[in-house]
Order: structure tokens, then sequence, then C-alpha cells
């Protein structure tokens, strides 16, 4: 998978890319990470990449001209908006408040694309023409306002790397995450079995495979239940999870 970003803080970038799994990944050549400066796609002597918006308001809105020239520079395309009508360019996503909520659904379909073009906005915005005739995609990471996409562009390159083959460093590892599974993850334990008096629960520790299974299980539903009841709508639910789930008082559709 090859990500392509385009912010104008590039430096916002090094760090989150250098450590854990990212970094991993990037080593191992899973993925690749090319962070793209906007600024070196502006012309004048200002080099600017935003402006004043047109009939007043506060803040800055991203000029449309360097960011199409810097996707087009990075595409090797000449004219990037006739090379999306033709359907030959990878995803193009703005990041913004505006856009679909990122969710696993939505990080497992991008981890599908073999290149994925992030574009980061700063300030109040983009020029609509942005929208319209560049992106192909809209995606914020939840309903609150950040200072610009890069914060997002991370979550983002974060959630799909650690979806791609390998990426975790053991086989189906997040296969089980808490969303992968349309619940949330059961509680964990590690040693030691007693730490400052707290034990970990002696059928953990004791049981056979079969019975940790259905204790998870049940720990996965009861969690989901109490915390995000919302999501056992649409969870796939075996008779057993159900009839478990009404022991607890629980009604589908409540
Ligand atoms: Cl993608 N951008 C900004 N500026 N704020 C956000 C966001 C994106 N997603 C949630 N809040």
């Amino acid at each position: 998978m090859r990500f392509d970003i385009f912010t104008l803080f590039p430096e916002m970038f090094r760090g989150p890319f250098d450590a854990s799994i990212v970094k991993r990944a990037r080593d191992a050549g899973i993925i690749e990470t090319h962070v793209h400066d906007i600024r070196d796609y502006a012309w004048g002597k200002h080099r600017q990449a935003d402006d004043y918006p047109y009939g007043g308001g506060g803040g800055m809105v991203m000029k449309p001209g360097p960011v199409f020239r810097s996707v087009e520079a990075i595409l090797g395309v000449p004219d990037v908006e006739e090379a999306r009508t033709r359907g030959e360019v990878p995803p193009i996503i703005l990041l913004t408040p505006q856009g679909r909520t990122l969710n696993q659904k939505v990080a497992e379909e991008l981890a599908k694309h073999p290149r994925l073009l992030l574009i980061c906005g700063r300030y109040e915005g983009f020029d609509e023409r942005i929208r319209r005739y560049l992106a192909t995609d809209e995606i914020s990471i939840g309903d609150y306002v950040l200072s610009g996409g890069e914060l997002a562009a991370m979550v983002i390159v974060d959630a799909v790397t650690r979806l791609l083959p390998g990426a975790l460093g053991y086989e189906h590892g997040a296969e089980e995450d808490s969303h992968a599974t349309g619940l949330l993850e059961y509680p964990q334990y590690t040693r030691p079995p007693s730490f400052r008096g707290h034990r970990v629960p002696g059928a953990i520790l004791t049981g056979d495979h079969e019975s940790v299974e259905r204790l998870r299980r049940r720990q996965a539903l009861l969690r989901t239940w109490l915390r995000r009841p919302d999501m056992l709508e649409s969870a796939p639910l075996t008779e057993e999870d159900k009839t478990f789930l009404r022991s607890l008082g629980w009604k589908p559709g409540k």
C-alpha cells in the first residue's frame, strides 16, 4: 500500500510515522508513506497556498491551484480532473469534518486499494472546486473539529496499515479487535496473576481453550451491551449469544 499525503505541514508526520506498527510496516515494505508539501506547488514570491474567502468571513481557504498541481505532479498526469473522469486515479480523499465518518468498515474498504491519496486542509477549509473536480471521497474522523486534516490522515494511515497482511506480526492479527468483530473486545489480562491484590479471573488461568473462548465471548457481549448497546443491533449474533444477552435483560431493538 502506498500513501501519498498532501499537506502544508509535512513535519507533523515525522514522529507518528517513525514509531510502532507504522514504522515496522514501512521497514517491512508493507507500506510506503510519501509526504508532499503543497507549498512546493504554490506560485509567487510568497508561495501562498491559502487565501481569504471571497465574500468575507473568517479564516483562510486552501487555494485550488497548488492542490491540483501537487496531485498532478505526484500522479504524473497533466489534467487530474480528466484522469478522474476516466477512472484512472486512485482514491483522492479530502480530510474534512464534512466527510463521511471513518469507522472500521471504511478502513477495511480503504485497505483494499493499492494506493491512497490523502489531502489535508488547514484553516477553514478547501475551495469548493477541490471537492468537486479533484476529490473522489471526503472523510472525517468524528464529530469534533480539528485545526487541520493532518491528524486525521495519520489516523487513517494507522487504521488501514494494521489491516494489511503481515503488519501486526502475527497471523489473523486484527480479526479479533474491537469493532472488527462487531463487538467490543473482551477484557484482557497478562502477568502477574495477582497485582496489588487484584487477581486475574481463575477461569482464564485454568480454563481449557474452549471454556476460555466461551467466557471471552460472553464478556465481549456484556461489555458491548453496557457500553455500546447500539452495536448489538448490527453485530452478527448466534442463537447462543442472544440467549445469553436475553438472560441479562437485553431485548433486540432496544
Ligand atoms: Cl478530517 N478535519 C478536521 N479539520 N477536523 C476534523 C476531521 C477532519 N475529522 C474530524 N474533525
